[in-house]
């Protein structure tokens, strides 16, 4: 049985906020940010409880971000520039090892900016595959050339685990929820450049700053 359609979950919905996450002036809002992870994690929890030892740090990491952004200091971060540069000033991140501040936003940030790069890479691949492509290997690949390099053996060994039994490219696609094949690649083809954009400013941010290593 099919869902009523408003609460069926569609993938469009959720690479379109990431477009509500620039603004103008080139800064990411995190509320936006935070919103497209929720939507992610709800996708990737429509898969299967394989992911869930995935879905479950991301939503640990969503709840640290919502925490800052609903606690007293709330309007310093509003955006992730502003955050950066209060975070910064007010001694609040642990730079060279862990210490008082295993929560910071710009370290909990990092490791979201980090999957932004897996999720760039594997949506490219979804979206320039045939059909014979497998789900499973465009997932490792783009896993390989981004997050692993941040992971110790075992969540390796694990995360390669989830990724075989990911369903095939047809039922991929079905879950997706956009529309034919035809169709999804269309969407991936708009949203990818805004998915790009939100993942390069916020590099080069945290490039600027020295923050691309926090522990
Ligand atoms: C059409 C495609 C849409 C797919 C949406 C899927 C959303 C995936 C969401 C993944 C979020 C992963 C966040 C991981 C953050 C992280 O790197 N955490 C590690 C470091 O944090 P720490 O606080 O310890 O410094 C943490 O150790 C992670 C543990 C969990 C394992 C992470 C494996 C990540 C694999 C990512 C690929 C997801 C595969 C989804 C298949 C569709």
């Amino acid at each position: 049985p099919v869902a009523p359609e408003e609460q069926r979950f569609c993938l469009q919905e959720v690479l379109d906020t990431f477009k509500l996450c620039l603004s103008e002036n080139e800064e990411v809002s995190l509320e936006h940010y935070v919103a497209g992870w929720r939507g992610l994690v709800k996708f990737l929890n429509s898969l299967g409880s394989v992911f869930g030892f995935i879905s479950k740090d991301a939503v640990n990491k969503i709840k640290i971000l919502v925490g800052h952004l609903d606690g007293e200091n709330g309007p310093k971060y509003v955006t992730v520039q502003s955050m950066v540069k209060y975070e910064l000033a007010s001694d609040l991140v642990d730079l060279t090892k862990r210490g008082n501040h295993p929560e910071s936003g710009c370290r909990t940030l990092l490791r979201l900016h980090r999957a932004l790069r897996w999720l760039e890479l594997f949506l490219e691949r979804l979206r320039t595959s045939s059909e014979d492509s497998k789900t499973s290997v465009m997932c490792a690949e783009s896993y390989n050339e981004s997050l692993a390099q941040h992971h110790p053996w075992l969540v390796r060994k694990a995360a390669g685990m989830a990724f075989c039994v990911l369903p095939g490219r047809p039922a991929f696609f079905e879950v997706m929820n956009v529309g034919p094949p035809e169709q999804v690649v269309a969407m991936l083809g708009e949203a990818l450049p805004l998915i790009s954009e939100v993942y390069q400013v916020t590099e080069t941010l945290y490039a600027q700053h020295n923050l691309l290593d926090l522990p």
